[in-house]
């Protein structure tokens, strides 16, 4: 044990140095001593479940929580972690169709001017919290709620930030590029084999990441005994496989993975918000698929007109009561 874990125990300023001499011993003794090493692994798996006084938030009172949202995968991801976690919860549905994301009372909420996003007024008397970006309010909702952790980690533990590891990973990796394989495979006015084979390759790559990761873990989870948010950012991703053009069957682990996601009863609930999940079912038929496409592609080239005019620039410091109207 070093030199300064046993002499800072004890202040000088409280004790003479002769007593301070023979505690101190006493307490190198009982640190050196058999006892205390074979303690040692209990009381490091002790300390795993204790969740710091900080990121104890969990409110007494019931949560008010608003979510806007979009059945998509970003959108998924938050709905279907609310519902894991057993939240009351409102949703306002956002219009892509419409740029309704674009419009400035959302984007008081979300700057960024994509779904989701969330309101948290649980502390009351006027207070409220605005969250964008997916990957940060599951953090938020499990580090505020999920007291028992269901589907995460306390705070510090190896498993924690392993989870906040593959976290990162989904919303810098997966994500992006898989939005950028939906993008070019399916939207662009023009066929660019370049961008669609480089992403859907870059896809598969990424792919092929969390199938080896899933097959070394025997839970068959990504971060230790359970399902944590980065299963479900990463499922939420993977079960869009089909509108990207990669086929997932390939990867066998990966297929289990989702099937057992997606045989979730919380799951199944998180998907069908705001709206029943039927894209999936109605894409096999290749008519459908071009008709969604040519739809999708119109809003997001007048929303891509918008933006290079600058149209996602608010102030998020405002106050969003427009947001209760627009929900009304
Ligand atoms: N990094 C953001 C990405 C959000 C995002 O791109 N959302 C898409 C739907 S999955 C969206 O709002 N698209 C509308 C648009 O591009 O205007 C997050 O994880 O929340």
């Amino acid at each position: 044990m070093s030199r300064w874990f046993t002499s800072s125990r004890i202040p000088h300023t409280l004790m003479g140095s002769a007593y301070k001499a023979r505690v101190n011993n006493q307490l190198n003794n009982f640190i050196h001593g058999p006892f205390f090493l074979l303690m040692l692994p209990r009381l490091s798996s002790i300390a795993r479940h204790i969740r710091p006084f900080s990121t104890t938030k969990m409110s007494s009172q019931t949560p008010n929580i608003l979510l806007l949202t979009t059945g998509t995968p970003n959108g998924q991801k938050v709905s279907i972690t609310l519902e894991e976690l057993g939240l009351p919860y409102e949703t306002k549905s956002i219009s892509l169709q419409k740029n309704e994301q674009k419009e400035d009372w959302f984007l008081k909420v979300c700057p960024n001017g994509r779904i989701p996003a969330l309101v948290d007024r649980t502390a009351g008397e006027g207070k409220e919290l605005n969250f964008m970006e997916s990957g940060a309010i599951m953090q938020y909702l499990t580090a505020t709620y999920d007291k028992d952790y269901k589907i995460s980690y306390p705070y510090g533990t190896p498993e924690y930030w392993e989870t906040q590891q593959w976290m990162f990973w989904m919303n810098a990796g997966l994500g992006p590029m898989q939005g950028q394989a939906n993008h070019f495979y399916r939207y662009a006015p023009e066929k660019i084999e370049y961008g669609i084979n480089r992403y859907i390759n870059e896809t598969k790559r990424l792919y092929s990441v969390l199938e080896d990761r899933l097959a070394k873990n025997p839970s068959g989870w990504l971060v230790g005994d359970r399902m944590t948010i980065a299963d479900i950012a990463c499922f939420s991703w993977v079960n869009w496989a089909f509108w990207a053009g990669v086929d997932s069957t390939e990867f066998k682990k990966l297929t289990e993975w989702e099937k057992r996601i997606n045989e979730r009863e919380a799951v199944k609930r998180g998907l069908d918000v705001p709206e029943p999940f039927t894209m999936k079912a109605k894409m096999q038929s290749k008519e459908e698929a071009d008709k969604y496409a040519e739809e999708s592609r119109k809003w997001i080239m007048q929303g891509n007109d918008k933006e290079k005019n600058g149209g996602t620039i608010a102030d998020q410091t405002s106050n969003t009561s427009e947001v209760d109207a627009k929900s009304n």
